[in-house]
């Protein structure tokens, strides 16, 4: 069991992140990424792929051609916990190309 995150780290995300917005009715974050094409879109996704693997983290994402949608959250804590920054700062230090 992973701990949930503390209520100021919780207040400090807007801060933390500022790319990531928390989701509605879930205890998660989300990015929108939009890319040249779907080629693109792929190639970070592998990235990202790579990524989960190392840190042990794996977000729900969807794909539509050249938009990748992430939701980070933590099965294990029952929602958001330090493993899900973690996993977003890494997500945010993937080199371009990316967003458009
Ligand atoms: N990813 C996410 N997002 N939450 C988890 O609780 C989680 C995970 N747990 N990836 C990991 C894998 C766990 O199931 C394995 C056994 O370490």
């Amino acid at each position: 069991m992973i701990r949930p995150l503390d209520a100021a780290t919780r207040a400090e995300l807007p801060h933390t992140l500022p790319l990531w917005q928390l989701a509605e009715g879930r205890d998660a974050i989300t990015r929108r990424f939009r890319f040249a094409d779907f080629s693109t879109a792929w190639a970070f996704m592998s990235r990202v792929a790579l990524l989960a693997e190392k840190l042990d983290h794996h977000p729900e994402w969807s794909n539509v051609w050249n938009r990748v949608e992430i939701l980070l959250t933590t099965h294990d804590a029952g929602g958001l916990s330090e493993r899900d920054i973690a996993m977003a700062q890494a997500i945010d230090a993937i080199e371009p190309p990316r967003i458009l």
